[in-house]
């Protein structure tokens, strides 16, 4: 049963939760044109706790004219880099100031832990804005030798220019870590973007605007909205004045979209589904790998693009494996996110619930059987689901082939090395992948044969804004982070010269 009794929420949360509902444009809040709004809900409870704006079309026309004009007039892109890093940098700043906030609000709006927000999302928010910012004054093109024209008379460049207005729309998992991950290397290259977080979690965006505001980011630069994706979103992803859509949700409406900017071309970076499998070698060290691996599908509430929601693990060692995964399942007991024993939470909405349980469900179904949770806890409230390890199953199986986007592990034997590759490999996604294992030849074997875009070894889930992160297959389009993140918002310009 789930103990409700939660802390009261802090006055600085209940202040950003009884604002009125505004949209961010141009560096004012405004109210929308069009005066509808969408209730917020706090998972934990079930309960509605503030409102935010459904964006009209006429509010989307108006953010997108605003970031048009900051670009096209250059005072962000122009601004020596220098004065853009210290504006960046002072975001940063702002974010770890609020950082308490930050992680109480998104404890509230997704019912993440608290603890967890304020351990990783908000640092990683802040990081991703502190890293890209170094950027600013880094961007480079380069000289050519010409290999058809005497070189003597002819001298060939290129320029790195920002790609222009870009559409930024994120998911509910990680909402502000999101929201940084998005406008930090677009602020870098000097772009100016339209954010629309999730419908279901647009509570630290929306805090982040007054910090983007206070940290000097000038008026139309960065513009966030609130509201639904099949109107307010698409309404971006078609606008002829938006030349960039960076997409990180489902892979289904990845697609769509896709589809969507074909009218107009626009540069395109998608961060989509996965169905990451997970390797465990039959010389692991059970006491490190079974927590390990239990934290790659139970952080977040399996609410994580890169869950290791399919567990390949080696005859010789499945029963130890499992049974230590199963050892977990008081650490991961769900609790209200503002418990502070919480390590693990309620999922996002009542729909989310109904997709997760349906799941499992349908593994029942199809004769998978129930190794640990495979159901919900009592609660008066709230969309709880216990973390569940289901054994017996089969590659037909919906639960082994699609994303179930919550705390739900198949857990499958292998005998053999090449055909485990082979199965793990046997998906529509591409994400990520696992391997845990003590040699270190076997690791990079593995990793140079797993069709993935991040292959971890003896660790999950470990991503960090240095290192390119993306999607191989219906994984996505493109990369994010590291070098290859800032290129994503860049345009080439060549620039040939005859002497
Ligand atoms: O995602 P959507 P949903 C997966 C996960 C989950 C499922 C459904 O399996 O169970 O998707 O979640 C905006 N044009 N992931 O329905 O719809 C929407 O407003 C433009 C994996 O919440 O993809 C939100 O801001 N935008 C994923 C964002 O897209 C549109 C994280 C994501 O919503 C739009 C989330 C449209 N037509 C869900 N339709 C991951 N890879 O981490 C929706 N949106």
């Amino acid at each position: 049963t789930i103990d409700r009794t939660q802390r009261e929420y802090s006055a600085a949360a209940k202040k950003a939760l009884e604002r009125s509902p505004q949209l961010y444009i141009n560096g004012e809040w405004v109210d929308s044109s069009g005066g509808e709004t969408i209730d917020v809900e706090d998972p934990s409870s079930g309960k509605i706790v503030s409102k935010i704006v459904e964006a009209s079309d006429k509010d989307v026309d108006r953010a997108v004219a605003a970031a048009r004009t900051a670009f096209d007039d250059g005072r962000w892109r122009n601004m020596p880099p220098v004065a853009r890093q210290k504006i960046m940098t002072k975001l940063a700043d702002l974010i770890e100031e609020h950082a308490d906030e930050l992680a109480e609000l998104e404890a509230i709006d997704v019912g993440k832990p608290k603890g967890m927000a304020g351990a990783i999302d908000v640092p990683g928010a802040a990081a991703h804005i502190r890293f890209c910012a170094g950027w600013a004054g880094k961007i480079n093109g380069e000289t050519m030798n010409p290999y058809s024209m005497p070189g003597e008379t002819m001298f060939a460049y290129t320029l790195k220019e920002p790609v222009g207005v870009c559409a930024q729309i994120v998911p509910w998992n990680f909402p502000l870590l999101m929201a940084c991950l998005k406008i930090a290397p677009a602020l870098a290259a000097g772009c100016t973007t339209i954010l629309k977080p999730a419908e279901q979690t647009s509570l630290t965006a929306l805090r982040l605007a007054d910090l983007v505001h206070e940290a000097g980011i000038p008026a139309g630069v960065v513009n966030i909205i609130t509201g639904y994706g099949h109107t307010g979103g698409d309404r971006m992803v078609k606008h002829p004045d938006v030349d960039k859509v960076a997409f990180t949700g489902s892979t289904e409406i990845g697609k769509l979209i896709n589809r969507n900017v074909t009218d107009t071309l626009k540069h395109i970076t998608l961060e989509l589904g996965g169905k990451s499998p997970v390797v465990v070698m039959p010389d692991v060290d059970i006491q490190e790998t079974a927590p390990g691996v239990s934290q790659a599908i139970f952080f977040n509430s399996g609410q994580v693009c890169v869950a290791g929601s399919r567990l390949y693990a080696h005859k010789s060692v499945f029963d130890e494996v499992v049974e230590g995964m199963a050892n977990t399942a008081e650490f991961w007991a769900p609790r209200p996110s503002l418990d502070p024993d919480a390590h693990m939470g309620p999922l996002v909405s009542k729909e989310q619930h109904e997709r997760v349980m349906g799941y499992i469900d349908a593994g029942k179904r199809d004769g998978a059987s129930v190794l640990m949770g495979g159901d919900a806890p009592s609660s008066d409230g709230g969309y709880y689901v216990n973390p569940t390890i289901l054994t017996d199953v089969n590659p037909q199986m919906s639960v082994v082939r699609e994303e179930i986007f919550g705390p739900v592990v198949v857990a499958q034997r292998f005998e053999d090395l090449d055909e485990v590759v082979k199965d793990a490999n046997d998906t529509q996604y591409g994400l990520a992948a696992g391997v845990w294992t003590k040699d270190a030849s076997a690791a990079h074997r593995i990793a140079s044969k797993l069709q993935a875009g991040t292959v971890w070894v003896n660790c999950h889930a470990m991503i960090d804004v240095a290192v390119p992160f993306g999607g191989f297959k219906e994984s996505g389009v493109g990369r994010e982070q590291g070098r290859e993140g800032i290129e994503a918002y860049l345009e080439t310009k060549s620039v040939i010269m005859k002497l």
